[in-house]
């Protein structure tokens, strides 16, 4: 009997939560997660983790997103860029109310970048509720993201603003991203599961196998925005 678990196939993603102290990783986090928001501010220390499910609607597909709350204050530096490792995707975060986040901005990207390469990357700005204290103008943060080659969205973790679709957005950028870096490593690796496991089963199941792993990839291709 052949068996196959659903396991073998699932996607997981690490995907970092960074920028500045204050501009509200933490709270983005916990209210996608948790749909709750701290209010009172506590700077997180090196790192803090939580996960969620997304499903990707265009691509009928469920990813795991393993959340990795970065520290934003300097003090931190170098214990969370070694955290950066092995993350597939990245939330660059900024607050409408201190400029000095938005001027970080490029520089966050660069140390995700030097630690993890070219993956998705998606740029937020957060505390939208207070523009009316806003330290940017719209014309620049468009500008920034247009510069770096991200998709930009205008969120607020406090009222629960396009949190979610931040994520979801990700999570589909991943998955077609994936798609094309990933396929032949994840090929192999699902065939040598396969075989592994059912070592009775015969050649013929095993080529069977190889075809159908590979139509799936070939009928998710498509051009990276990244
Ligand atoms: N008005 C408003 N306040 C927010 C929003 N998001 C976060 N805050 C507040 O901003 C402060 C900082 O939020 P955190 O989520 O702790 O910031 P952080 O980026 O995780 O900070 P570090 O852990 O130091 O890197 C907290 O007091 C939050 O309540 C928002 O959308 N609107
Ligand atoms: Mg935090």
């Amino acid at each position: 009997m052949i068996s196959m678990r659903e396991e073998d196939f699932q996607r997981e993603v690490k995907v970092v939560i960074v920028g500045n102290g204050g501009v509200g990783k933490t709270s983005l986090i916990r209210q996608f997660c948790k749909s709750h928001f701290p209010e009172e501010y506590k700077k997180t220390i090196g790192v803090d983790f939580l996960e969620k499910h997304v499903y990707v609607k265009n691509l009928c597909e469920d990813v795991k997103l393993m959340l990795w709350d970065t520290a934003g204050q300097e003090e931190f530096n170098s214990i969370t860029r070694s955290y950066y490792r092995g993350a597939r995707g990245a939330v660059i975060c900024f607050s409408t109310t201190d400029r000095n986040s938005f001027e970080s901005v490029e520089n966050w990207k660069q140390k995700v970048e030097d630690q993890c390469g070219r993956i998705p990357m998606v740029l937020v700005q957060n505390k939208v509720d207070l523009l009316e204290q806003a330290s940017v103008e719209r014309y620049e943060t468009e500008a920034l993201a247009e510069n770096l080659g991200l998709r930009f969205y205008r969120i607020c973790a406090k009222q629960n603003l396009y949190v979610t679709e931040v994520f979801e957005y990700l999570a589909e950028l991943y998955l077609r991203w994936d798609v094309q870096i990933m396929q032949t490593p994840r090929l192999v690796i699902g065939i040598v599961k396969l075989a592994l496991r059912n070592r009775k089963s015969s050649l013929k199941f095993q080529l069977r196998m190889w075809l159908y792993l590979t139509l799936q990839q070939i009928s998710g291709s498509y051009q990276p925005e990244i």
